[in-house]
């Protein structure tokens, strides 16, 4: 590496590095923290006021880590940070940010992270082999690449119903959730949306608001979410043996220490065998119910009906109100939308201040300054809580909307469908490469990992090119072909495509659909792992256009 980590100034206000990460989340702060120890000069801009990126701004009422769960929702790169002490399986919000604070502390991070700075365009000079960013306060940068840490779930999505700028009450987004306290108490609460942040949310909005009306487009399988203490035993296991289980996390589909699940078909057992596997799962809760569970639930429509019966019995088992445990009823193949873990969220509607709205029958029709009127009546509201989810995955890239070769944007790129090579590069856009973007297992592996996985490969390349003296790499335009079939095939041979989500792209209108996260799991960081050892043959590159500058600035 030429430059030492040092910025390299030019004159006037534009900076110099040799990369610039947008996003300063998890996989931003790996980026500069791997980059940097690399040898380069780095340069992370972020909106926000400090670190976290979803860990920042998802500070709703219920937020916690929904995956497998702590201590293994982290970074691997270093055994030291096994020592920090988690208190649950789903750590709360708070835990997560107090974990990257340290993070961010103890590898310096913050000396080369530029807070409350919006990159507000950037464009690629295929003269210079350079990326130009212009930033919300002024500051314009340049660097050879561009790393777009931007989220796969950060671009919040803001429902669009008649009159909703006129309420005069308080409006909050989960994914923009304010820092300051939000009280609840003797209001009457809407919520919009039952995904995970609803699901999360609405219980602790309950306890203490005077009163809550749900407004629930599409009614969801919610799973017992299992929270609890991890005990110092478990921790000093985990701390033990960290070598091993981060070889089976690297081996597993979805980056946990877990074995590969069993091979079993639901039809395989008797109904009554069946439930009782089902029980005891629902019984002991967390995410691990969907690792542990039947090998085609989401593959054959048969299996999969079994295991969303026995959900609908559960809901009507908790939920007192008949008509109410109806209209809570979810009807798509279970599994295809994001799984939920909740904890108290059916039995919330047994409470007397909660009331559901099925918005499929009874359709939101307008926002009045004080008020949601559905189909039926009139809702008085003091406080909206829109829980309404993210254009996922590929949207906070398109609201960036890099300009490539030619100036073409990204989005007239992406019009039809998200284009790209391993998941993580664009034909047309050399040296810019993205994190958990469309295409790689992003949403559908442990995130923390899948970014460390894919951000070493990444310094790998530009180690390759800096040794050859290349300047530009792009993928092969056909290799971004083969790639989309490749990532289209997996998911059509199961039922994912088959329901409307965000997964899908169906919740954001307008958008093109297209199943676009990688469902081959470890066979991803294969894929990767090949394409180095072909030494990027998928990749075109150009040599440097000028030799680097190693002189000090
Ligand atoms: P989700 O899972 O996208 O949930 C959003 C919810 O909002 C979902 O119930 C949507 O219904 C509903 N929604 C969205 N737009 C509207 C409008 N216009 N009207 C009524 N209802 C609407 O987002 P979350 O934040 O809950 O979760 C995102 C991920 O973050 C989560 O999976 C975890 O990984 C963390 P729909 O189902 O689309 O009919």
């Amino acid at each position: 590496m030429t430059s030492e980590g040092r910025p390299r100034r030019t004159g006037g206000s534009i900076e110099n590095y040799d990369v610039i990460v947008i996003g300063a989340g998890v996989s931003g702060m790996y980026a500069l923290h791997h980059l940097r120890e690399a040898g380069l000069s780095v340069r992370v801009y972020d909106g926000a006021s400090d670190i976290g990126g979803t860990w920042w701004y998802n500070r709703y009422p219920g937020a916690r880590v929904d995956g497998p769960g702590s201590p293994f929702y982290g970074y691997t790169f270093a055994n030291e940070l096994m020592e920090w002490e988690w208190a649950e399986t789903q750590s709360e919000q708070s835990a997560v940010l107090e974990y990257l604070e340290h993070v961010a502390d103890r590898f310096d991070l913050r000396r080369d992270i530029q807070f409350e700075t919006w990159v507000a365009d950037a464009r690629y000079d295929e003269a210079a082999q350079r990326w130009t960013v212009e930033t919300s306060t002024g500051v314009s940068a340049t660097a050879q690449f561009l790393l777009c840490a931007v989220g796969a779930l950060s671009t919040p999505n803001m429902p669009d119903i008649p009159g909703i700028d006129d309420f005069a009450g308080e409006v909050h987004h989960t994914g923009r959730w304010p820092h300051e306290p939000v009280s609840f108490s003797n209001r009457r609460v809407a919520v919009i949306g039952t995904g995970s942040s609803g699901i999360q949310s609405i219980p602790e909005i309950a306890r203490e608001a005077d009163h809550v009306t749900v407004l629930q487009r599409t009614a969801q399988y919610a799973f017992p979410a299992g929270n609890r203490p991890i005990t110092p035993e478990e921790m000093a296991d985990a701390r033990e043996n960290f070598d091993a289980l981060r070889e089976l996390m690297h081996a597993n589909s979805g980056g946990f220490p877990f074995e590969p699940r069993a091979q079993r078909s639901a039809l395989d057992d008797t109904p009554d065998q069946r439930r009782a596997r089902y029980e005891e799962l629902w019984q002991r809760g967390g995410f691990k119910f969907f690792l542990e569970l039947y090998s085609d639930i989401a593959v054959n429509e048969e299996a999969n009906a079994t295991l969303a019966d026995f959900v609908r019995d559960k809901i009507r088992e908790i939920v007192h109100d008949p008509a109410t445990a109806q209209k809570l009823m979810p009807e798509y193949f279970v599994m295809t939308k994001r799984p939920i873990l909740e904890d108290g969220y059916y039995e919330t509607f047994n409470r007397d201040n909660v009331t559901l709205v099925d918005l499929r029958e009874d359709p939101i029709e307008r926002f009045t300054p004080t008020s949601v009127v559905t189909r039926s009546g009139e809702h008085p509201v003091d406080l909206l809580v829109l829980a309404t989810g993210f254009d996922a995955i590929s949207g906070s890239m398109l609201r960036l909307n890099p300009k490539g070769r030619s100036a073409l944007s990204l989005k007239h790129r992406w019009n039809e469908g998200f284009h790209n090579y391993l998941g993580l590069s664009l034909a047309e856009f050399p040296n810019l490469f993205m994190i958990h973007g469309p295409g790689s297992p992003g949403v559908f592996y442990n995130m923390p990992l899948g970014a460390e996985r894919q951000i070493n490969w990444i310094a790998e390349l530009v180690r390759f090119m800096r040794d050859q003296g290349l300047g530009a790499a792009e993928p092969k335009p056909e290799r971004e072909t083969a790639w989309g079939a490749e990532v289209s095939a997996i998911a059509n041979a199961t039922l994912f495509p088959r329901t409307d989500s965000w997964w899908t792209g169906a919740n954001i209108p307008g958008k093109p659909r297209q199943f676009s996260a990688y469902l081959g799991g470890a066979l991803y960081y294969q894929r990767l792992a090949d394409a180095a050892a072909g030494n990027y043959e998928g990749f075109v590159f150009e040599p440097a256009a000028h030799q680097e500058d190693t002189e000090a600035p």
